[in-house]
C-alpha cells in the first residue's frame, strides 16, 4: 500500500505483512541501510570540500584503484549492519572474503546474510558525477547456530528476498524491493527523512536509450556489434539515443524510468564482462523483473544463474523488456 508523502519507516512498517517473513528481521535490516545510506550520502555531498576523494594507494580484489570514500562506504555499512542484530554474514566488493558476524550472544542466530558494492562508479567521485551503493539480502542456507559458510552466499538470484540501490545523485534516493514490486523514495538532505517520491516503478515496455561502453565495440561480440548498429539505423524508431555514465546505478535508474537497455557485454579484456554477479548483477536484476523489465547474460536470465566464486563476473544486459529481448536476437543469431 503506498500514499503520497508516505515516510519510508511508515512504508516499511505498512507493508511489513507482504514479507513472508514478517518477523520485523527485514524491516530492521532495511532501516540499517537506510540509516548508513544516509551518513555516506553526507561523506559523498561534501567530498570536494576535505581531502577525502583521492586514492588511497591500495588497491582491491578487482584490482581497482581503493578510494577513499570506497573504504569508508565500506566499512559504514559494515558496521551499521554488524551492530543490528540482524545479519550473520556481509560480502563486499572491498573486501576479498566474506564477513562472519557471530552476533552479541557469539551464537551465529542471525537470519540474513548482504552482498554489496558500498560505492559503485567510485571513478566518478572526482569528477563530481552520481555514483550508488548496491546490495542484496538472502536468508541463510546454512543451519542457524553455525558460523556462515560460502554456501550462504553463493545463492542464485532468484533466492533474494530483497535488493536495492542508494544513488547519490542530484537527489539521493533509495529504491528497493522485498519482491512486491519496486519503490523509490527521496531523502530530504534537511530533515534526514527519505520520503516516497517514486511508488511501483515500472521499467517502460520499450525504450530508445542504449547504453554501453562503446569505445569498446571492436571487442565486442559480434551480436552486440550488430545491436548497435541496429540502434544506430536511420529508420522510423530509430536512431536510438546513447546514454553512459559510467556507473551502473545511475545508468540503470535513468533507463528504468524513461526506458532503454544498458549493456556490459564480455570483451577481449574481460571474457566474462566486468560486471560482478553476486553485488551487482543480481540485485538490479531482481529490480529490473520487479520493474516489469528483464535482465540476462545475452542469453540467460541473470537470476537463474548458479554462482561459483563470491567475486565471478557476467556479461550483463539490463533493462526495457523489448529492447533485451532484441539485444537476445542479435546475440542468438550469431550462436545459429
Ligand atoms: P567502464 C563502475 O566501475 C562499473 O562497475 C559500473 O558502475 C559501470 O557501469 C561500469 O563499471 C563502467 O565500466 O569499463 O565502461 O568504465
Amino acid at each position: 500500500m503506498t500514499r503520497k508523502n508516505q515516510t519510508l519507516g511508515e512504508f516499511i512498517i505498512e507493508n511489513q505483512k507482504d514479507f513472508p517473513y514478517a518477523s520485523g528481521e527485514l524491516s530492521r535490516l532495511i532501516n540499517s541501510i537506510r540509516l548508513a545510506a544516509k551518513m555516506v550520502n553526507h561523506e559523498v555531498n561534501k567530498a570536494g570540500l576535505v581531502d577525502i576523494t583521492g586514492a588511497i594507494g591500495e588497491t582491491n580484489v578487482q584490482g581497482e584503484d581503493q578510494q577513499k570514500l570506497d573504504v569508508l562506504a565500506n566499512e559504514t555499512f559494515i558496521n551499521t549492519l554488524t551492530n543490528r542484530e540482524i545479519v550473520c554474514g556481509i560480502a563486499s566488493e572491498e573486501n576479498d572474503e566474506f564477513i562472519t558476524i557471530k552476533g552479541q550472544k557469539n551464537d551465529h542466530r542471525n537470519n540474513y546474510i548482504v552482498l554489496m558494492d558500498p560505492l559503485d562508479g567510485s571513478s566518478n567521485i572526482d569528477v563530481n558525477v552520481s555514483v550508488g551503493t548496491i546490495f542484496s539480502i538472502y536468508r541463510r542456507v546454512t543451519p542457524a547456530g553455525t558460523p556462515v559458510t560460502l554456501e550462504d552466499f553463493l545463492q542464485p538470484g532468484n533466492l533474494q528476498v530483497a535488493a536495492g540501490y542508494i544513488i547519490y545523485g542530484t537527489s539521493t534516493m533509495l529504491v528497493y524491493t522485498t519482491g512486491n514490486g519496486v519503490n523509490g523514495f527521496t531523502l530530504n538532505p534537511a530533515l534526514g527523512t527519505y520520503y516516497l517520491s517514486h511508488p511501483n516503478m515500472q521499467f517502460p515496455e520499450d525504450g530508445n536509450i542504449y547504453s554501453v561502453n562503446e569505445g569498446n565495440y571492436v571487442h565486442f561480440p559480434q551480436g552486440v556489434k550488430d545491436y548497435i548498429k541496429y540502434c544506430q539505423e536511420e529508420k522510423e524508431d530509430r536512431p536510438y539515443t546513447s546514454r553512459y555514465i559510467g556507473s551502473l546505478v545511475s545508468d540503470i535508474h535513468r533507463n528504468m524510468i524513461k526506458g532503454g537497455v544498458y549493456l556490459y557485454p564480455s570483451t577481449a579484456k574481460s571474457p566474462n564482462g566486468k560486471l560482478r554477479l553476486l553485488y551487482e548483477c543480481n540485485p538490479m536484476a531482481f529490480i529490473a523483473e520487479q520493474a516489469g523489465g528483464k535482465a540476462s547474460d545475452g542469453f540467460r536470465r541473470i537470476l537463474d544463474i548458479k554462482p561459483t566464486q563470491l567475486h565471478e563476473r557476467t556479461p550483463f544486459v539490463c533493462g526495457s523488456k523489448n529492447m533485451v529481448d532484441k539485444v537476445e536476437s542479435f546475440m542468438a543469431s550469431q550462436e545459429s
